[in-house]
């Protein structure tokens, strides 16, 4: 262990008005932690895009800010070096075509502080990969005998191909926050701390090298005993100012803010990592306490618009309406969106009228197929007839409430059957209401059963290839993972979905096409099929500013009036 000069690091210390509302603290966590403190450095790394005119992503990244949350409360002096959110915009090479968007490597290990005893990096995507790696080389380069830990969601679904291909030393599996309090424990030797192969959620290199895997870490159900994100430590202004989170344009009077009210999800659809990473368990916070903590974004940072990061946000009708009441209650103004897809079996007339009074706005659902076979064999299971109630339940609330769809294409078993199926319900979709679909490639992510028939079948290799392919999920790229149709065909099939769904769109609305010529044009974009349109044409904008260039004023403003048209 380094010998440390405390008065290198720059650390914020916790807010108390915020500890006094917002912390209640884990009692395991307090336990966990009785000895010195540690200089711990907590690392976001950078984006990488192949195509600069792909659409940039911009998030602050709510895992992270959890992790440093629990650290500092269990003592610890946390410094953040975010790689994205301290430059972005900023764009420099990386190998041969692709591009770091953020900090380049070299200047987030500069910024490391020269004590620091533990670094973590958390690493969500697995098409980062390449940059996260070559990252925690620089890393172990300049600190030699510091350990360094990763968690996140790539590193839950592939802890081995971490330890395998990086000079990390603990990969941290699942739920982070419990894990990384007790490993730093561990590290520094706190009386009562518990020896790492007592510390479930972890894999490390044990005697001999040989990697040793934890047992499972049992999920957090009280969800409300975790302390709100650490973002005083983050340059959260950067991402509430440059306003490119997720796919969804933003009205210019909205102020961006992320929150997660839910963890896990109780299906196991065969694409998705949920079970591995989380389990079936699917836990709800205290509507009340993410009221509040939705209140405290709002007078703190001047946030108006709050983008939901669950991976279902919608699956408890009750909790849910428990929710609207709650914002509607304490008139907080402000609009909100289910940003990575909902389950539509909740929703009905009257829960859809009170999500939109309470200040809804943009509602995804994730179909993911036309298709009831595909549905059947991927575990989605979704009641397709129920998806297209929504859309025409949702024509007739006010304030109106912008619906999405995602859809995949490029299933393994998928038929041409299943397609044509898809194109019809996409065209039916167009009628029922929804105004834009995304449209995605198959694509095995790391964590997720075909994944994992892959590299059994060793059709997987965990090469760079293979992590930098994951942003393959674009229509025009030539990919493919099907045994029989070429990425080109694939391709072709997204396309005319795409042709299909926005022909009957605009076809029973020839008013709103002229209207998304002229946002395109003149660099506007309002909905994601104009966004996507102006990027290709213009390139993506390296912020997107409100119009106004400052944030809506918050508190007074009516951002419900100000909601652009669905
Ligand atoms: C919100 C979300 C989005 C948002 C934005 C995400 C962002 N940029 O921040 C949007 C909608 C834009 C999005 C887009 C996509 N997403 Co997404 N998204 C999510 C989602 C649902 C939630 C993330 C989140 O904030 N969760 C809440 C926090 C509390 O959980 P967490 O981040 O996992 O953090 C915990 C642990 O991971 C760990 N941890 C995290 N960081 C750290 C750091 C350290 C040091 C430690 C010790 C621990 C630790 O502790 C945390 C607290 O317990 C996740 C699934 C999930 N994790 O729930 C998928 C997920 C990350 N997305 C996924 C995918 C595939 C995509 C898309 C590619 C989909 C598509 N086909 O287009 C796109 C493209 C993204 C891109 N690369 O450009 C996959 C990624 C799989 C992979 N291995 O790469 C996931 C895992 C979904 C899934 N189950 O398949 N996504
Ligand atoms: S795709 Fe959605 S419904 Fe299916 S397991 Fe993942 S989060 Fe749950």
């Amino acid at each position: 262990m380094n010998v440390v000069d405390k008065s290198e690091l720059t650390v914020e210390r916790p807010r108390t008005d915020i500890d006094s509302r917002g912390r209640q603290g884990i009692a395991g966590i307090r336990r966990a932690v009785r000895g010195d403190p540690m200089n711990v450095a907590l690392v976001h790394p950078p984006l990488l895009l192949s195509n600069v005119k792909h659409q940039l992503l911009v998030q602050p990244p709510l895992g992270m800010a959890y992790v440093a949350a629990c650290l500092r409360q269990a003592g610890h002096a946390v410094q953040v070096v975010d790689g994205v959110g301290e430059a972005i915009g900023r764009r420099s090479p990386f190998r041969d075509h692709h591009h770091v968007h953020g900090l380049p490597i070299d200047e987030i290990v500069a910024r490391v502080a020269p004590g620091t005893e533990a670094i973590g990096i958390g690493v969500m995507f697995s098409n980062f990969w390449p940059v996260a790696k070559a990252l925690i080389h620089a890393l172990r380069a300049r600190f030699p005998g510091v350990p360094i830990f990763c968690g996140g969601e790539h590193v839950s679904a592939l802890p081995h191909v971490v330890l395998q291909q990086a000079p990390a030393d603990y990969a941290v599996i699942g739920e982070g926050e419990e894990t990384a309090v007790e490993l730093l424990a561990a590290l520094a030797g706190h009386a009562g701390a518990p020896p790492l192969e007592r510390i479930a959620g972890l894999a490390y290199r044990g005697a001999g090298g040989a990697i040793v895997t934890t047992a499972r870490r049992r999920r957090r159900a009280a969800l409300d005993e975790i302390p709100w994100p650490a973002w005083e430590l983050f340059p959260l202004e950067h991402y509430l100012d440059a306003r490119l989170f997720s796919a969804i344009p933003l009205d210019s009077a909205q102020r961006p803010m992320v929150i997660v009210g839910t963890r896990g999800c109780p299906y196991t659809c065969k694409f998705c990592s949920n079970e591995q990473m989380w389990g079936i368990n699917y836990f709800m916070r205290d509507p009340a306490r993410i009221v509040d903590e939705m209140a405290h974004y709002v007078a703190r940072y001047g946030a108006t618009d709050f983008h939901f990061q669950d991976l279902t946000l919608v699956i408890n009708a009750a909790w849910t309406a428990r929710l609207c009441e709650e914002i509607v209650r304490r008139d907080l103004r402000i609009t909100w969106k289910t940003i990575s897809g909902t389950r539509s079996e909740a929703l009905d007339g009257e829960l859809l009228a009170l999500m939109a009074r309470s200040g809804c706005d943009d509602l995804v659902l994730a179909p993911e197929s036309g298709s009831p076979e595909m549905s059947r064999v991927t575990r989605k299971r979704v009641q397709l007839e129920k998806v297209l109630a929504v859309g025409r339940t949702l024509q007739a609330v006010r304030p109106p409430v912008r619906l999405t769809a995602l859809m995949i294409i490029g299933y393994p078993e998928e038929r041409l059957r299943d397609v044509l199926q898809t194109f019809g319900f996409l065209m039916r979709m167009a009628r029922a209401g929804f105004s834009t679909i995304h449209v995605h490639r198959f694509t095995a992510y790391p964590g997720c059963e075909y994944h994992d028939i892959a590299v059994r079948e060793r059709r997987i290799t965990h090469d760079d290839a293979y992590f930098l392919s994951l942003e393959n999920t674009f229509p025009f790229n030539d990919f493919s993972w099907h045994p029989r149709w070429s990425g080109r065909f694939i391709a072709a099939l997204i396309t005319l979905g795409f042709c299909l769904f926005y022909a009957s769109y605009y076809g029973a609305k020839p008013a709103e096409l002229a209207r998304a010529l002229w946002n395109v044009l003149t660099r506007r974009p309002h909905t994601r099929f104009e966004r996507y349109f102006a990027y290709r044409i213009w390139g993506a904008p390296a912020t997107q500013r409100a119009a106004s260039g400052a944030p809506a004023a918050h508190g007074e403003a009516d951002v419900h009036s100000a909601r652009p048209a669905a």
